[in-house]
């Protein structure tokens, strides 16, 4: 069996990007692996964030998780700051990692936009996430394609802490889905959907209504050559629509293309609109169940006990590698 670890922010509503990307593949690899979700509040801080929408959001997030069919009979689920580990992890990481290295991270590039005031936690941030992933063993990481380039710094440093102290971690691979590893923005579809873009028709959100739907999806830029036709390079929209209603229906795109010729945007958007309420209502239903329950509380605990078992047997490993502590 091998081991899986991946998290998600509480930074806002969940969106078909994350869905698709990332908690999807959690759903298909409970079954046959062992596999741990986190909630990465600590993450979530590397930008300001109000403590009570912080908390509602780490609840919404875990309350999605299970929504979506997370067993926490199948999964470990729990939220990343109830495990200390994580933090103890990441400073000896930090000192094992360059500046130079992280002074390359995309992420940190676009979103500290070369300001001298964005927070450390903003430029170490990979590091957090580093330790994420190495503290508990993990082989694989399914994420969308935007955290390439996480993954890379993560087996990187894993490699030169091997190599400096003998075998320490294992070297995790990066899972990504091909139909669902970059879904696009809706009103800009050369940039990423996400949750924090200022429009929000630019993004269905998992909780978002069958009405805001309708009006996201027919909103969507286009071309104006009418063709439902796969072509990023020049019909990113159209090809964005696609891919999403492929993920969705599990139908091909090139079926899809088939099923479209010589019918209209119109017409394929409307079919489309129909294809996501299908797939987002009955985890809307399962949300509401639960979101409130005192259930997912205790879920939480228990999952954060027994992350804390792993975690601590990690930690004193790799704290006698390093000659700290007794
Ligand atoms: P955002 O930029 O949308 O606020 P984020 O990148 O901060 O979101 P997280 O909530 O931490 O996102 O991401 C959770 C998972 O969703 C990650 O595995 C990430 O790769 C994936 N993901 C995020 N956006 C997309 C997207 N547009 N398409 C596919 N996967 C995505
Ligand atoms: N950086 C990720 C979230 C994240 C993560 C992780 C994903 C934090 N720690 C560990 C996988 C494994 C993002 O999606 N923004």
């Amino acid at each position: 069996m091998k081991r899986v670890f991946s998290g998600v922010q509480p930074t806002g509503n969940i969106h078909i990007g994350n869905y698709l990307g990332a908690l999807k593949q959690f759903v298909e690899l409970q079954d046959s692996n062992e596999c741990i979700y986190c909630i990465v509040d600590m993450h979530s801080i590397t930008v300001p964030q109000d403590p009570k929408i912080l908390r509602k959001n780490i609840l919404d997030v875990a309350a999605l998780y299970l929504a979506v069919g997370l067993d926490p009979k199948k999964s470990i689920i729990f939220v990343q700051s109830d495990v200390p580990g994580h933090a103890e992890l990441s400073w000896i990481l930090m000192c094992n990692s360059y500046t130079g290295e992280l002074s390359r991270m995309t992420q940190f590039k676009q979103k500290s936009k070369g300001s001298e005031s964005a927070p450390t936690g903003l430029f170490t941030y990979p590091i957090l996430m580093a330790a994420d992933i190495l503290l508990y063993d993990t082989d694989v990481v399914p994420v969308g394609n935007d955290q390439k380039q996480h993954i890379e710094i993560t087996r990187d440093i894993a490699e030169r802490i091997n190599n400096k102290y003998g075998k320490t971690f294992i070297i995790p691979d990066g899972r990504f889905l091909k139909a669902g590893a970059r879904i696009m923005s809706l009103d800009d579809p050369t940039s990423k959907m996400s949750k924090s873009a200022e429009n929000i028709h630019s993004r269905i959100s998992l909780l978002d209504d069958s009405n805001k739907i309708k009006k996201s999806i027919m909103k969507a830029t286009t071309d104006s050559d009418g063709i439902v036709r796969f072509d990023i390079e020049n019909k990113p929209g159209i090809s964005n629509l696609l891919n999403i209603y492929s993920a969705f229906s599990g139908i091909s795109i090139n079926d899809i293309e088939k099923k479209y010729e010589g019918i209209g945007y119109g017409e394929f958007k409307k079919d489309l609109v129909s294809v996501v309420n299908d797939s987002i209502s009955p985890i809307q239903k399962n949300f509401n169940e639960i979101r409130n329950s005192k259930e997912l509380l205790d879920i939480l605990r228990d999952g954060a006990e027994r992350a804390n078992a792993i975690s601590e047997k990690t930690i004193k490993r790799v704290k006698d590698k390093f000659g700290l502590g007794l």
